[in-house]
Formats: C-alpha cells, structure tokens, sequence
C-alpha cells in the first residue's frame, strides 16, 4: 500500500461549532476541504502508533464516502486499528459507547445532527476522546489552528473497504473491524434499565409510538423496543435511515416531528410518544396531548431516578446548561446535591462526569443523558421515562394489593387519600417533604400518564415555565446587531423596570471548569429579573446558514391553579420585553419565530 502525501492549501471556514465543523455537503465535496480538516484533527491529536479509533456516522449522504477517505487516512497517518460501524453507521451515543468499551483512542462521528441532510443538505464531522465525548475547546481550538496553516495530508492509495458485512479487513497495516453498530448500544440499555417492567408495561396495553425520523435510531429502536422489549412493530415509525431523511429535518420538536406531534394529539392517541434526531442524541418525549418541555425533563427523571436500576444508587450531581430552566436545580437542592450551569454543548459536561460531580445532564436543546456515555442520548431518556411510567404502575399494583390483603378499601385506607387532591402514589417520596403539596391524580392514571407524572412534580416543585424562540437563518449582520445593541444595553438595563418586571442583572454568561480551570466566555446574553425570571440570548453555533438568534424565555410558577395556563401566554409579556429589548423585529424584519418549543 502506497501512502502519498498531497499538497494542500488551508481553507479559513474550518472552526468547529456547537458541536463539530458543520458545513454543506457541497463545501464538503470541495477538492481537499475534507481531508484537510481530518489532517488537522490527527496532527492535533498526535495519536501513537498503532492507535484504536471508532468511526462512523448517521447514515446521511456523503457519509460512506467520507468514511472511505477517513478510512484510508486513518491507515496513513499510523492507525493501528479502526472500529467503523456496519455500512458506516454509528448513532452519536453509540460511538461514544463504543469508544469506552474497547478503549478506543478516540472516534470520528460524522453527522450534522438534526440538520437536514441530501445533497443539498448538511453534512458535518467531529471528534470525540478516549472518554467517549466530544472534544473539548483546547482541542477544537487546536484542531481549528492547524487548519490554518495546514499545508499537506497523508491518505493511503487503496481500494475502498467493504463495509456492509461484520468482520476484520487490511488496509495496509491497519485492521478495519467492522462491527455491528447496536448490539454494545442495546446491551448497555438492558443494563441501566428494568426490561422486565418495561416489557409488562408494553404487554399490558400501554401504546408507544416512536418516530425515528427516518435517521439513524430506526435500527436502534427496533432492536430494543421490538426485538428485546415486545413492542409492536408499528410502535417505531419512520425507522428506515436515509440518506436524506425522507426529505425531512431530522429536528425531534412540535414542528418538524410533525406526523408524531399528529398522532399523540390525535384521537385515540397512544400513551406515549418519543422522537430522536438524525444521530440520535436528541429526544422529545410527549404524552396524550401533552408535551414535555426538555429542562421539565431533565427535572423529572432526576426526581424519580430511584426508581430506575442504574442510578438508585442516587445521583452524585446534576448538570445543566445555561439556558436550560431551572426546574433541576430545585430538584437538586431538594436531593441536597450540586447542580452546576454550564455553557450550551454537551463537550461542557465531560469533566464533570469524569471527576464524578454529576450522574445526569440535560439541556433545553432536547437533550439529556448520564455518565453511562459522554454524549447526550436519545434512546436512553425514553427509556428512563419508559422505566419510570413502569415502575409507577407497578408501585400502585403493589399498593392496591396490599390495601385488599387488609380487607380496606384502598382509597378509604391510604394515609394520603384521607383528604382529596393527594397523589397516592407519588414517585417523590424520597424528596417529597410535604405530600399536602402534590397535585390530584386519581389511581387509575397516575401510574400511567406522562402529563400527570409532569404535574404532579410541578405541585411539588413549582413551575418553571419555559419557551424557546428560534429565529432561523437570519442575516448575520442583523443577529451579531442584535447581540451588539443588547451589549451595549447593559448599563441602562440594570436595575430597570420593564413592565412588571424589575432588571436585577445582565451579562454575557462565563463559564469557569471547576475541574480544570478552563474558562469559556461570550456564551449568552442573559437578562434576569428579580422574581427569578429571566430572558437568555443567544446565537446558535450548530446552524449552516445565515445566523439563527435564540431567545430562551423562563418564569417560576409555584401556584398549581395557575400551572394549566399556555406557556406562551404565561410568558406573553417576556416575550414582548426580549423583542422590544432586542428590537429584533426592526432589525430583522421577522415577525414571528420560525419554531417555537
Ligand atoms: C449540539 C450540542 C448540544 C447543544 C446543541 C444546540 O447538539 O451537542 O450540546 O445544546 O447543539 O446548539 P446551538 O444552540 O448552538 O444550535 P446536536 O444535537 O446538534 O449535536
């Protein structure tokens, strides 16, 4: 095998975003721009000889042919040994699975998340480390340097690597192994999670309907709620991968998993239902006609993490980032454990996890997860709400059983039913101080509802009402306006009134590591009101197009007659305060949000 070094000249664009170098297909498909960026990652990474790496990638287009060009530099740049998932597939969580259990060096997964994919869509790459996360700012600083000055590549001359059957191969003096890229996943799952419950809540009537997008989770998703857990086949929709998503935006929310959105909040609606996004870190849970906010989320499963295998052990801590709400702080301060506020990325909660402060992780961009990776993970947070919906039901089995051993009537007999409005059943029994406090549920739907699972913490805890608006592909020069003139506004903003609101501080959010020290600045404008509510703005640093300006809404409600209120009336008048603030609309000529969760 011949290994030739090619000239090449840099190309200014290559820093990595949010998450990766996220770029067209098309820039991609540019003569070197792919290589280029690969040289960079492993002149940063300085791997030793003979070094382990995971690749693979979501399955959309171009992905096969970059992982034959990685392929055959992975073998020239001294690789000892690549993993690469069968027909180049690996989810998000599932490399950073992979990653940990064979100890890989580090992996390569390619994947521009939930942005669409085709030819005329997205593509994106991105580095994860030996402990299965993404790679954190030193090293994506790093990567982006040698970028600039790169002047060649190496790549093996060889013919491409058959990828569609499980087994080893030669690429010179490298191995390719080609693995099957779910089963590690699924045997991780079965371990976190109680199956048996899960397969009884499935067997006995309880209707799931997960929409995989047509991205990677389809495979994922049939093996384990199909195959392993019982469900019905026509329980995963969409679960056939493409390379263009069907034409769709892989994106798990209320508007681009639409057919999902439909049929939960349709007649005869199933019990619950679950999206993922093109790679398979994102999820959105929902029930009958309800929707579960991504920070309500990250709250609830922290709050009932007792009832789940995997982490009744307790949680070390919680993480979550800035813009996220903090519904999981109170849920934190209640289970007396630190609850830390990070930038947004998920590259943010890798310390942490390594240095053992936090168990679980979450942010408002639909993601949650734990230290069983170092990614965010689609599959696993509906399973933690699966198990979660399980053990309640089997938790009021048990009671119902035990009231009819005693010959009492069971809603005559249970301490918390004597006065009406008490949960019976409540799952926050291990922070619960006062159930006086918990909301109405009556036995025959609290151990199977989503939406009372949801109000009945917001009893509990309070409210934290939230809303995201995105304003997509916006200008640059109008978004980077915005967020100059809310710099600007600092001064005057402190201590203002702004209609029934009062300023108590604005800053752009920094971010000091508590394990290494490392600071990270510029990460959000927040604008946050003495009654604890606040205003977040924020440019995303995952988009391809123009610039698309986030404003994070949160108030606190702890007044249950006023929990059933809409989120967007409840925030109306923050919503109007970030707009007149910002003078967004001016300066964009947007009217409205593009999409609103
Ligand atoms: C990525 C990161 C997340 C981040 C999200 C949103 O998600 O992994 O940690 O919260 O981007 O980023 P932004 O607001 O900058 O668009 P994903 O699912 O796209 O990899």
């Amino acid at each position: 095998m011949q290994i030739r070094a090619v000239s090449t000249a840099p190309f200014t664009d290559q820093k990595p975003g949010t998450s990766g170098l996220r770029k067209r297909v098309q820039v991609f498909r540019r003569p070197h721009y792919l290589e280029n960026f690969v040289q960079s990652i492993f002149d940063t990474i300085a791997a030793p000889l003979g070094a382990v790496l995971a690749l693979g990638g979501d399955g959309r287009y171009y992905n096969r042919e970059a992982i034959q060009v990685i392929l055959k530099m992975a073998a020239a740049n001294g690789f000892g040994r690549v993993l690469v998932g069968r027909g180049g597939i690996l989810s998000t969580p599932a490399a950073s699975c992979v990653i940990r259990k064979y100890q890989a060096y580090g992996g390569i997964i390619l994947s521009a998340s939930h942005n669409p994919g085709g030819p005329d869509g997205d593509f994106g790459i991105k580095y994860n480390t030996a402990n299965g996360g993404p790679a954190p700012e030193k090293i994506t600083e790093a990567i982006f340097s040698a970028s600039k000055t790169i002047a060649q590549y190496r790549i093996a001359d060889a013919p491409d690597v058959a990828l569609d059957a499980l087994g080893d191969s030669k690429l010179g003096d490298m191995t390719v192994s080609v693995i099957d890229p779910v089963g590690d996943y699924a045997g991780l799952m079965e371990s976190l999670f109680d199956f048996a419950a899960i397969r009884a809540l499935l067997s006995g009537g309880f209707r799931l309907k997960f929409d995989a997008m047509h991205a990677v989770t389809g495979p994922y998703a049939r093996e384990i709620f199909v195959n392993r857990l019982g469900a019905p086949s026509d329980s995963v929709i969409n679960a056939e991968p493409l390379p263009d998503f069907g034409g769709g935006h892989p994106d798990p929310n209320l508007t681009y998993a639409h057919e999902l959105v439909e049929a939960l909040y349709g007649n005869d609606a199933p019990d619950f239902g679950a999206a993922s996004d093109g790679d398979g870190d994102r999820n959105m849970i929902l029930g009958r006609h309800f929707f579960v906010t991504p920070s309500d989320s990250l709250a609830i499963l922290a709050a009932n993490a007792h009832r789940v295998p995997g982490y009744k052990q307790g949680l070390a801590g919680i993480a979550r980032s800035m813009p996220t709400s903090a519904a999981a702080d109170r849920v934190a301060a209640a289970l007396d454990i630190p609850c830390y506020e990070t930038p947004t990325g998920w590259k943010f909660f890798g310390n942490l996890m390594d240095a053992g402060k936090v168990t679980l992780c979450g942010e408002e961009s639909f993601g949650t997860g734990s230290n069983h990776i170092r990614e965010k993970d689609g599959l696993w947070a509906v399973l933690f709400w699966l198990n979660i919906l399980a053990a309640r039901r089997q938790s009021v089995a048990a009671m119902t059983r035990r009231c009819e051993a005693s010959g009492a009537g069971m809603a005559a007999s249970h301490p918390l039913t004597q006065t009406a409005g008490f949960a019976i059943t409540s799952d926050l029994a291990s922070v619960a101080d006062s159930p006086s406090r918990m909301a109405s549920s009556s036995i025959g739907n609290v151990s199977r509802d989503v939406e009372d699972i949801v109000r009945e913490h917001w009893a509990h805890f309070g409210r934290n009402v939230y809303s995201r608006h995105d304003y997509e592909s916006i200008p640059n020069e109008a978004a980077n306006g915005v967020m100059k003139l809310l710099h600007g506004r600092f001064g005057e903003l402190q201590g203002a009134h702004l209609g029934n609101y009062k300023v108590l501080f604005c800053d752009d959010f920094s971010y000091t590591d508590p394990v290494d020290g490392s600071v990270s600045t510029g990460q959000g404008v927040r604008i946050g009101f003495t009654d604890g509510s606040r205003i977040v703005f924020r440019l995303s640093g995952t988009g391809t197009e123009g610039a698309t300006l986030r404003i994070y809404l949160e108030s606190y409600e702890p007044d249950v007659a006023k929990h059933r209120l809409d989120a967007q009336q409840a925030l109306a008048e923050l919503i109007r305060i970030s707009l007149e603030i910002s003078e967004l609309r001016e300066r964009t000529g947007r009217e409205r949000p593009t999409v609103i969760t």
